[in-house]
């Protein structure tokens, strides 16, 4: 049994249409509807800070008795300003983490903390987009405490 020729081509013109609709839909969605951007606008300066906010983690952090761990313990990052903030492990032997004491999520950046340990001579760093006032410990050696306050600077205040 034959199928009509017209009947392929009204069957291929569905198709077509179908498939033609389904992109138009995922193209609308993707650059007119501003909610399917899940990442806020944020303002370049922002984005790009001219400068970073520094925090060495010092060798012997990992013993109770020593006073310094995180160096500045507490230090203020402002917003366009140097709000890339850089933890480096300067130790030669010990791993360290940056764990929030409860969890931030930065609506840009995501959620705030190292994924796992930051090894010896490694860094972990985290952009900050929004004000937030973050206090902060490591894993396994939960004396290492440190805080850091994210404000607006004069650039975006
Ligand atoms: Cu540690």
């Amino acid at each position: 049994m034959s199928v009509p020729a017209t009947s392929h081509a009204y069957g291929i013109a569905l198709i077509a249409v179908l498939v033609g609709s389904a992109v138009g839909i995922a193209y609308y969605q993707m650059y007119f509807i501003p909610e399917f951007n899940a990442k806020p606008i944020i303002p370049d300066k922002i984005l790009h800070p001219g400068d970073t906010t520094k925090i060495s983690i010092i060798p012997g952090a990992e013993n109770p008795q020593q006073q310094q761990n995180f160096v500045p313990k507490k230090i203020e990052s402002q917003l366009g300003v140097d709000n890339l903030v850089i933890w480096k492990n300067t130790s030669d032997s010990a791993a360290h983490t940056v764990t929030p004491d409860k969890p931030f999520k930065d609506l840009y950046s995501g959620d705030f903390g190292s994924n796992g340990v930051i090894l010896p001579g490694k860094t972990y760093q985290f952009l900050f987009t929004q004000e937030a006032k973050i206090t902060y410990h490591c894993d396994p050696h939960p004396w290492m405490k440190g805080e850091i306050d994210v404000v607006h600077g004069a650039l975006t205040s």
